[in-house]
């Protein structure tokens, strides 16, 4: 039995794209995520392929003739149900709940000057619903889930206008919920820019020879959005706490040879320091300079924008955590064509997608993170997909359990080494659409959803075995 620290904020995460669904519903606009199909003959390891957004992609998705269906249109129903599941994470003990505002709902084209006002009031609603019941709401402005119009009239986030219809948008929720959410996140995942073009700024992956250069042309609009962001939140509300969001790919070293080893060093200040280095410290390192003068891009940042770089950091730092993996490759050049890609590691299992179970590895993240920003850490998203079926009306998901059970214990081993932790939000509370894959069989959830990958099902709730043991974890606080 390990104690686990009773001020920790312990509850689920989900974003707004993978499960509300009601699309086109109160005026919501087209968002670049309801885009992304889901492919019957998909090869589950090769998640890089599917997910890459091309013209042809694009067009046959903007059709939506029946070919391929695009299931993050549908979700899994929570925005008409999201009373019901909020009873579910009250039911759960949980002390938080981590979701995202489509901005799609709020400006549905993204350009407009004024806010649908009906989008607004169902965030309203969901955020009362869930102080009501005393959980505590820690909000992502923007999960992979920008107005397609965007994309279309403006070219993503490369085009440096976005920054202000961005601002617009988070002016809007930031004053509107300023009395009622303390904890928010101005971008999902900042560093997916890098390796999901499409999701993480809204840019074609066949539409530049070089996607990296114009991923941190976008990038760089996306940092300075979020500096301005917090400058401007500062102003709203001294209790605002924000948070960096980086999908933390951490990798080791294959074996003990120092030219692998500094080459797997690179790869993490590539993957992961170059992200949280510009949100905490404010500024670039000279290494992720250096290496974009490798790659012949040129940043070109204003003195001004420098200065709010630097005044603006995050006061907490949030990231993802599933996987470990492995550099093993001495000779390849660490480029753009294997930023997603790593090796097998012979001490770890992993699930049908190939994603490599290492709980140690979060406690091995939180001291670095810990060691080199000294900020209280959050742990945004952490979780395992299955594929899973009722057997007796039953999910016996014990996998699911180990999984959790052993991240917390490590979360908790991290804490006592010294390292300051706000809160952690499993991935996910109920079973939503795969963000790479959008297939719904890629079950996350600590309560099933009836729904198959078509959206058929009556989407009924049916809370897994590990519902009940993360209830006892939220509520006696013993693993
Ligand atoms: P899915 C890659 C690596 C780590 C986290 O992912 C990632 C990704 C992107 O695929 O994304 C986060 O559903 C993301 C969530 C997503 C979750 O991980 O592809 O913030 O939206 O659902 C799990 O299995």
């Amino acid at each position: 039995m390990k104690k686990i620290s009773k001020d920790l904020l312990l509850g689920c995460s989900i974003s707004a794209n993978q499960a509300e669904g009601s699309w086109n519903i109160d005026g919501k606009g087209l968002s670049i995520a309801e885009l992304r199909r889901y492919n019957p003959n998909l090869d589950r390891k090769d998640i890089n392929t599917e997910r890459k957004m091309t013209k042809e992609k694009l067009e046959e998705a903007l059709k939506d003739d029946g070919t391929y269906i695009y299931p993050k249109k549908f979700g899994v129903d929570f925005y008409n149900r999201y009373k019901e599941d909020i009873k579910l994470i009250a039911d759960m003990k949980n002390n938080c709940f981590r979701t995202s505002i489509a901005w799609t709902r709020i400006f549905p084209n993204g350009d407009e000057k004024e806010p649908n006002q009906k989008g607004l009031e169902f965030y309203d609603n969901l955020i009362d619903e869930l102080i009501k019941n005393k959980i505590e709401p820690i909000i992502t402005i923007s999960h992979y889930e920008m107005p397609f119009n965007l994309v279309e009239k403006y070219g993503g986030w490369k085009n440096p206008i976005l920054i202000d219809f961005y601002l617009n948008f988070a002016r809007t929720v930031l004053e509107r919920y300023k009395d009622k959410v303390k904890y928010w996140i101005p971008f999902n995942e900042i560093n997916a820019a890098n390796y999901s073009v499409w999701a993480g700024a809204g840019l074609r992956d066949d539409e530049h020879p070089q996607i990296l250069g114009l991923s941190m042309v976008a990038l760089n609009n996306i940092f300075i959005a979020n500096a301005k962001t917090i400058k401007m939140g500062r102003e709203i509300s001294k209790s605002f706490q924000f948070g960096s969001m980086v999908a933390t790919l951490l990798n080791y070293s294959e074996n003990s040879n120092p030219e692998l080893v500094l080459k797997t060093e690179r790869d993490q200040q590539l993957k992961i320091y170059s992200f949280f280095d510009v949100l905490h410290r404010g500024e670039y390192s000279k290494f992720s300079l250096n290496l974009l003068n490798k790659f012949g891009i040129k940043l070109n940042i204003s003195e001004d924008d420098k200065k709010i770089l630097k005044e603006n950091t995050c006061d907490f730092v949030g990231f993802s955590y599933y996987m470990s993996g492995v550099v093993n490759d001495l000779e390849s050049e660490l480029t753009e064509g294997n930023l997603a890609k790593t090796g097998k590691n012979s001490f770890l299992q992993e699930n049908e997608w190939g994603w490599q179970i290492d709980p140690v590895g979060l406690r091995i993240l939180m001291n670095r993170l810990y060691d080199r920003y000294q900020k209280p850490l959050f742990i945004l998203e952490n979780g395992i997909g299955f594929d899973e079926k009722l057997i007796d009306g039953q999910i016996n998901d014990d996998y699911r359990i180990d999984y959790i059970k052993n991240h917390l214990l490590q979360i908790q081993n991290a804490i006592d080494d010294g390292v300051e932790c706000i809160g952690y939000t499993a991935w996910s509370l109920m079973d939503i659409i795969s963000h790479g894959t959008s297939e719904m069989t890629k079950r996350y959830g600590f309560i099933y959803v009836d729904q198959d990958n078509y959206g058929n099902g009556s989407k009924t709730r049916i809370p897994k075995k590990s519902y009940e043991w993360f209830k006892n974890v939220c509520e006696n606080r013993e693993i």
